[in-house]
This record gives structure tokens, sequence and C-alpha cells, in this order.
């Protein structure tokens, strides 16, 4: 059984994303990032910068230790290991789902947080504003490029697609109109109508 610290984030639905694509037991743990950390039960033990997602797998799959982790990239990529699912075994084909979720992870995410966290204060300078909204489009135009000749980022879907996906999700919030990015578009309602990003999304965080 894994237990999944969660709230209904953006880095938070990656994982359970995943967690909805592979058969795996799980157990969600909401965590309302406006209390103190302390006060939720073995959170600080897996998380101790207090940060979602966080998960602990309580099975000893893993060689015999009990697995805590924080960081969405290293969840997405031990789910992957357990599961042999969504990262190819092939050298060349299983890089290039990391380089993207690399890309995610210190690329994608930050900015797209930094996006829509100075756009939800009314104080922010329009200078950092315009500089956070000239980032997040010009990445919205690289996936579009990236998507012109391939349904998914590294060809095959992946937890890579898992982890742009909740990012692009919220593209209303960043002030960004998906309609202007055609093939990002169509790799987002593919996305969309996965049975497992439906009930990702469906769950009571
Ligand atoms: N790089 C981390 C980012 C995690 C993160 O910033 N999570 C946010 C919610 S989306 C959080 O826990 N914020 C609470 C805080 O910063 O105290 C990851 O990908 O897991």
């Amino acid at each position: 059984m894994i237990d999944v610290f969660c709230d209904s984030s953006p880095n938070g639905y990656k994982v359970l994303i995943m967690l909805e694509e592979i058969d795996i037991k799980y157990r969600l743990v909401s965590v309302d990032l406006g209390t103190d950390p302390a006060a939720i039960p073995g959170f600080l033990d897996i998380s101790p910068d207090g940060k979602i997602p966080a998960i602990v797998d309580h099975d000893t799959r893993s060689g015999g230790e009990f697995v805590p982790l924080f960081e969405s990239g290293a969840i997405m990529l031990y789910l992957a290991e357990l599961s042999g699912q969504f990262l190819p075994e092939n050298t060349v084909s299983r890089i290039e789902v990391l380089k993207w979720l690399f890309w995610q992870v210190s690329n994608l995410g930050p900015t797209l947080g930094q996006l829509v966290h100075f756009r939800g204060d009314p104080e922010s300078p329009s200078k950092t504003l315009d500089y956070f909204f000239s980032r997040a489009k010009r990445l919205y135009q690289f996936l579009n490029r990236e998507l012109e000749h391939r349904d998914y980022i590294a060809h095959e879907y992946s937890i890579a697609d898992m982890a742009i996906y909740p990012w692009i999700a919220i593209h209303e919030n960043q002030g960004l109109n998906i309609r202007d990015f055609p093939n990002l578009m169509r790799w987002y309602f593919n996305m969309e109508d996965r049975e497992a990003v439906e009930r990702a999304y469906d769950l009571k965080i």
C-alpha cells in the first residue's frame, strides 16, 4: 500500500494520474497547505519541507526498505519503475521520457507556478507579470511546435505527458488560451479523455 500526501494542485495531480494508470493500491491523504504541516500525522517524516506531493510505499518491494519520497519527478520515476509502465526500457526512448520529465519539473512547472502566483496577487508589479507571462507563452509555443508531428511528448504515452498535463489544465489561470496552440490543444484533449485522468480529477481531495 502506498500513502500519497496530496492536495488539488498540479504537482499532486501528476502523481494521482500515474497511480490511476497503474494497478497499485494507494491511500490518499489530503493535505491542506494552509494548515500547520506538523499537524498532519506522518507528513513531515516523508516530506520534511512540508511540500506535496509526497508518498511512502509501505510494501517492501524495493530492496526490503520502506520508500519515503518527495519531489514529483522522483515519485513518477519510482512508480514507473515499480509498475514497469510508462517509461520504456530501451535507453534511447527512456532518456527521451526523462528529458521531458526533467524539463517539466525544472522549467515548465516553476515558470507556470510563478505566473499563477503573481497573477493571483493584486500587488504584483506589471514588469514581473509580463516577464512570467512571456516565459510561459514561450513554453507553450515550444510544446506546440514539439507536438506538431507526434501524439505524445516523448512519442509514446509516458510519465512525461502525465507530468505536463496538470500544468496545461490550468491554462486559464495563466491567462493563456489553449486554442492559440493547436497541436498542444490536440494533445490536451487527448489527455483529458483518458479514463485515468478523469478518475484522478474526480477524486475527493
Ligand atoms: N518541485 C516540487 C514542487 C512541490 C511544490 O512546490 N508543491 C507545492 C504545491 S503544488 C507545495 O507543497 N507548496 C507548499 C509550500 O511551498 O509550502 C515537486 O515537483 O514536487
